[in-house]
């Protein structure tokens, strides 16, 4: 069966964003009128809870105050989130959300071989577009062909709900496609909709448990995607290759041993 799309994670996996998403939290706070600050510590540990509202939410319920005041706070949930949407989209703009090395490279040799080009993620729609915009430009946006993500689904990432939505936009089977993701959660949901995952652990997500991908990579420039000496761009069999051979040559993990 031969691959007919790749599907990514967007946080942390096309682009390092969470350091932005990060500073867009603290201003939104303060422009609420809330005297919170998550530090990188304290970011590192909530990044655990998946969706910027859930995050919110988890905070307010382990701050020491009255189930009153608590519910006054939750309902302040959306107007918080929507300010640092808001935000986030101005610090990307201004280009502090780069795209990871290997990114670009691997996106435009997938189009070049007729593939196409999916996301699945947490994060919002709004999120997306202007990422995609600020480091590809507008014109990227149509290269892919689903953009699954935030509310869409019910449950978020670790459950596979997003994958599954992104693979039934697709109409491709999981074994026709293959998931690219950074964190524990993510590739536990890549992997729960039955995908091929190769993980790209980030700055924040290195160290999380991603030994159910198939692949780890250290960074997805570590991967020649550049079409076949022929020339004829077989992306399907260079990734499948390109990987084999990486980990027969000891320079990527299999945490599974044999390639499958
Ligand atoms: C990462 C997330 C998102 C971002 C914040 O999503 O969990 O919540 O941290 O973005 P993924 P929002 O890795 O699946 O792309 O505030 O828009 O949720
Ligand atoms: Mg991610």
């Amino acid at each position: 069966m031969s691959l007919e799309a790749l599907i990514f994670d967007v946080d942390g996996t096309l682009a390092d964003t969470e350091e932005a998403h990060r500073q867009a939290f603290n201003i939104a706070f303060v422009a609420n009128g809330l005297q919170w600050y998550w530090s990188v510590g304290i970011y590192r540990e909530l990044l655990h809870v998946r969706g910027g509202k859930e995050r919110i939410a988890w905070y307010i319920d382990s701050l020491p105050v009255s189930p009153a005041e608590q519910e006054r706070l939750r309902r302040l949930v959306p107007r918080i989130h929507e300010t640092k949407t808001r935000l986030y989209a101005d610090l990307v703009e201004r280009g502090r959300a780069p795209l990871r090395p290997g990114v670009e490279t691997l996106l435009r040799s997938a189009r070049a071989a007729g593939m196409r080009l999916a996301i699945a993620s947490t994060t919002t729609a709004a999120n997306v577009t202007a990422l995609i915009t600020a480091t590809l430009g507008a014109e990227a946006l149509p290269w892919f062909s689903v953009i699954a993500c935030g509310d869409a689904v019910a449950r978020k990432k670790p459950a596979p709900d997003i994958y599954r939505f992104a693979l039934a936009a697709l109409d491709a089977a999981p074994a026709q496609c293959v998931a690219f993701e950074d964190s524990e959660a993510g590739v536990r949901a890549a992997k729960a909709a039955g995908l091929f995952t190769v993980a790209v652990p980030s700055s924040w997500t290195v160290g999380e448990n991603v030994g159910a991908a198939d692949i780890v990579v250290r960074s997805l420039a570590d991967l020649d995607w550049s079409p076949n000496p022929a020339g004829r761009p077989q992306l399907d069999r260079i990734a499948r290759l390109q990987i084999l051979d990486a980990v027969a040559a000891g320079r990527l993990a299999m945490p599974h041993g044999t390639p499958r």
